[in-house]
């Protein structure tokens, strides 16, 4: 059965039947078929939604053709393939990224138009999939992205979020949350494939017996069973015929399992258990940081894993691989300790249901599995209690205790008398209430462990993860992060992208490091005009959706100076305010000051419950209200704070800003990611030497970033030889003079209440030294709106900024996890010669 164009290579002849043609004609065919067959609409009745459904649904067409030939390829060749465990997949609309990986946006636009419709408007209507936080999340997509533009067999595999990150509005300036509902409409992108659904237990006990054979075996008697059924979403490469699979997992409740209730007419128990297995999948948790140890949490995190291993067994299974071969077909990466519980449940698979010895087994699991670590602060290291770990899962309970005492004796071999040692690695924490460690299972069930910035690395070996590079040190790895150039460029950033195509012609897009030839024209009068003109047109755009949605008219000529991120302490919105409080409280003091015209943009979301998060973005609120309103300032500041900063808002930011604002406390951040997507688009970086910073300033040059701060090496020793705020405040005029003007009650109507908590933070804690580096930043700003005054100059190190920012694509990232972690190669898949049938 021939499902492709065998019959015809070029797609032309009768196969081009609305289906797979890409010629402008058959796609306008196919976007008004579906109009009225699938949509049941007709230009008088069609909504906006209803086109952006059409055109999803014609673009969905040529994926499953490449998909198809793609799954056809691997299954053929039994291709070593990539599972990326993440709880988290910050995909961001799909439409738009299809049409550039499909290489026909400008096709379809035009089609479109040719409609009296705007493919821009369309756009606009996609209900972003927000299945992630932050970092974490959207990295796993931008990898997604690489693994299937360099033709690596892959899957990702992640949990179906009923609901996404809550969307956020402001009432008041304060941070309200609203449950993302992404489903709504519908979701054009997914094929659900029940046919493979499995089933996960829950609960219960073990009941150790003898089998008939007289072998002594383990059996989990779960109380509570559900089942997962995989959505799949293709995952196109840019220009090749590679389209992988996001397969997420939905927990449904198991027809047959405890319907005892049903039987004895308890209807209304046995629906109360249905509903209880459909909360495994129903919200993602809103926490980027802290491990709250929520039992629904572990259920999520063991739900998808137990899912998505047994999914793996049944693919080797029906490629007619033995288990033993289970590392041989599958690299699984876990991002960050959230899947981690693979480690038991491979076990737990391999031993108890496959009958196959612990060692043997052992050995499977440890070359199966490599962990990446995405952060560096304490609290967020996921544990669990003993106790609610073994309610949920009781074997896999038994299984760590197992594995922790036979660790233990290889560290006791290799540090023999070093009984603070064994306590501090051990699985278990036992120094108060016990835990289980998950980074701890982690680091012992994987083979290789990274960091994600070169810095990160060195601390996490230095610091957070000391022992086990002492007890493991070759399988330290750092693989430092990336982003996709396709929808951070390409696709957000149009203008550009010609003009730098028009210079070095298009291979950059799938070969980064190609920008560097823009460097022979940083210095070119007509190609810095041109340069200009784009980012000012980007910032205009930006400055149309500011007026839209806050009602506030910023001036495009001013700097544009943007902190868009997740609300945390550590990232410091908190500093960025101090600055513009200053420049403030200068313009009071002096109303005719110079000072070069800024527009500060923040966005981000914090978690529900972070207290101090939530105030800052008021205070933010609150400082803008005042400063936007006060003649005194004449347009030289303005405040903005976005809200539901989400991939979609954050396409439009990058493209607009001048001034990228990286300013966490030294240490804490382990890479970051949205420092390479600004600079990519010719944004030039205020930064400290945190994260990927630190590499960022060493390809870009350290005459074109504005580095300030302390390094993470003098944080720790300030911290170690004892920090008092309270001196910076005493010994400096300006920064006493903002923290009074807050706590004075001067942004809050007199209320010397509101702020107190966070001018207190500051004064006698202030974890993240704000007061040591305020005089350092305020001195850096300075330089900036210096070197902004000269156009020609800033120009210049924009143009180089972005010229120099190969290292930071997400194929660079991608192609060393390949080579140094997965030991895996590119299959090339043609959609001339592929027989696809169905067996
Ligand atoms: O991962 C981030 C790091 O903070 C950032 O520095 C890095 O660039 C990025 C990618 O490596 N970490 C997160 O985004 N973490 C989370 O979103 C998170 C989500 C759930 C948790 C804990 C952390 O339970």
């Amino acid at each position: 059965l021939q499902y492709n164009s065998f019959e015809d290579p070029r797609c032309e002849g009768y196969l081009e039947d609305g289906r797979t043609g890409m010629s402008p004609s058959t796609l306008k065919r196919a976007f008004l078929n579906n109009l009225f067959y699938v949509q049941g609409k007709f230009k008088a009745l069609a909504t906006p939604n209803d086109y952006y459904m059409a055109l999803a649904y014609a673009i969905r067409d040529r994926l499953l053709q490449r998909w198809i030939n793609t799954a056809a390829i691997y299954t053929a060749q039994g291709s070593r393939t990539v599972a990326y465990f993440s709880a988290e997949f910050l995909m961001g609309p799909h439409l738009g990224n299809n049409l550039i990986n499909l290489d026909i946006y400008k096709d379809v636009e035009k089609g479109i138009a040719e409609m009296g419709l705007n493919l821009g408007e369309l756009l606009e209507q996609e209900e972003e999939p927000g299945l992630g936080n932050g970092g974490l999340g959207r990295l796993a997509a931008c990898y997604l992205d690489s693994l299937a533009t360099l033709e690596i067999p892959s899957l990702g595999y992640g949990i179906r979020y009923e609901f996404g990150i809550f969307d956020q509005e402001i009432e008041d300036g304060w941070q309200v949350e609203i449950t993302d509902k992404w489903l709504r409409f519908g979701n054009p992108w997914e094929i659900a494939r029940p046919e493979w659904a499995v089933e996960v237990k829950l609960g219960g006990h073990t009941d150790h017996y003898v089998d008939d054979h007289g072998r002594y075996r383990i059996r989990w008697v779960p109380d509570q069973q559900v089942t997962g059924i995989p959505y799949d979403t293709p995952i196109l490469g840019c220009q090749t015929n590679t389209a992988n699979t996001l397969r997420l997992w939905t927990a449904e409740a198991p027809e047959s399992f405890n319907f005892n209730a049903f039987n004895s007419g308890d209807y209304l128990g046995a629906v109360y258990e249905k509903v209880v297995s459909e909360n495994i999948s129903k919200v993602l948790y809103p926490n980027d940081d802290s491990s709250q140890g929520k039992k629904l949490r572990l259920t999520q995190q063991y739900f998808f894993v137990s899912c998505s291993l047994q999914d793996m067994i049944r693919i080797l299974v029906g490629q007619e691989l033995p288990l033993e071969k289970f590392h041989e077909k599958f690299a699984v990466q876990l991002n960050d300790t959230h899947p981690a519980i693979a480690v038991a449940e491979l076990m737990r698979l391999l031993i108890d249901m496959h009958h196959m010895s612990w060692d043997s087994a052992w050995s499977i699991t440890q070359r199966t599995f490599a962990y990446t670590n995405h952060t560096l602060l304490p609290e967020a290291l996921e544990r669990w209690p003993v106790e609610l770990f073994g309610s949920l899962l009781p074997r896999h309970l038994e299984i760590i205790y197992e594995l922790n005492d036979r660790f233990l004796d290889e560290v006791r071999i290799k540090f023999p008398e070093d009984d603070s040692r064994l306590s501090r690695m051990s699985l278990i924490d036992e120094s108060g209430e016990r835990y289980v460690r998950m980074a701890h299972l982690a680091c012992v069930g994987s083979h290789a462990i990274n960091g994600v910035a070169a810095l990160h690395t060195e601390l996490l070996k230095q610091d957070v993860l000391y022992d086990f590079y002492q007890m493991y040190p070759g399988k330290f790895q750092n693989k430092t992060n990336g982003v996709t150039p396709r929808r951070f460029m390409v696709l957000s950033n149009p203008a550009l992208t010609e003009l730098v195509t028009s210079k070095i012609g298009d291979t950059w897009i799938k070969n980064l490091g190609e920008l560097q030839k823009l460097e022979a024209w940083a210095d070119n009068p007509e190609f810095q005009q041109q340069w200009r003109q784009i980012k000012q047109a980007n910032k205009q755009e930006l400055a149309a959706y500011i007026q839209k949605h806050n009602g506030i008219i910023v001036d495009p000529n001013s700097i544009f100076d943007i902190l868009a991120k997740r609300f945390h302490e550590y990232k410091r919105q908190y500093l960025d305010l101090l600055h513009i409080v200053t420049l403030y409280n200068r313009i009071k003091a002096n109303p005719d000051i110079e000072i070069t015209p800024r527009t500060f943009i923040f966005g981000g979301k914090a978690a529900p419950g972070y207290f101090m998060a939530k105030l800052i973005i008021k205070l933010i609120n609150s400082v803008a209200d005042v400063i936007n309103r006060d003649p005194d300032v004449r347009g030289r500041l303005k405040v903005v704070f976005l809200k539901n900063y989400n991939v979609k808002l954050a396409q439009r930011i990058y493209p607009a800003a001048d001034l990228s604002e990286q300013i966490s406390t030294a240490g804490k951040e382990a890479s970051g990611t949205g420092n390479m997507k600004f600079a990519l688009n010719g944004a030039l970086t205020i930064g400290t030497l945190d994260g990927a910073n630190v590499e960022i300033r060493e390809e870009v040059g350290a005459e074109n970033f504005f580095l300030f701060g302390l390094t993470a090496e003098q944080v720790y020793a300030k911290r170690a030889s004892g920090y008092n705020p309270m001196e910076y405040y005493n010994s400096n005029a300006e920064l006493r003079l903002a923290l009074d003007r807050i706590a004075s009650g001067f942004f809050s109507h007199g209320d010397t209440e509101l702020f107190k908590p966070l001018v207190d933070s500051l004064l006698h804690h202030d974890q993240y030294f704000l007061l040591a580096d305020y005089q350092s930043y305020i001195d850096c700003q300075e330089q900036v709106g210096l070197a902004y005054r000269d156009q020609d100059r800033w120009t210049h190190m924009s143009i180089l900024n972005a010229a120099r920012m190969g290292k930071f694509s997400s194929d660079r990232s991608i192609q060393d996890y390949c080579r140094e972690i997965w030991k895996v190669e590119p299959v090339t898949i043609t959609l001339e010669n592929s027989e696809v049938t169905d067996s």
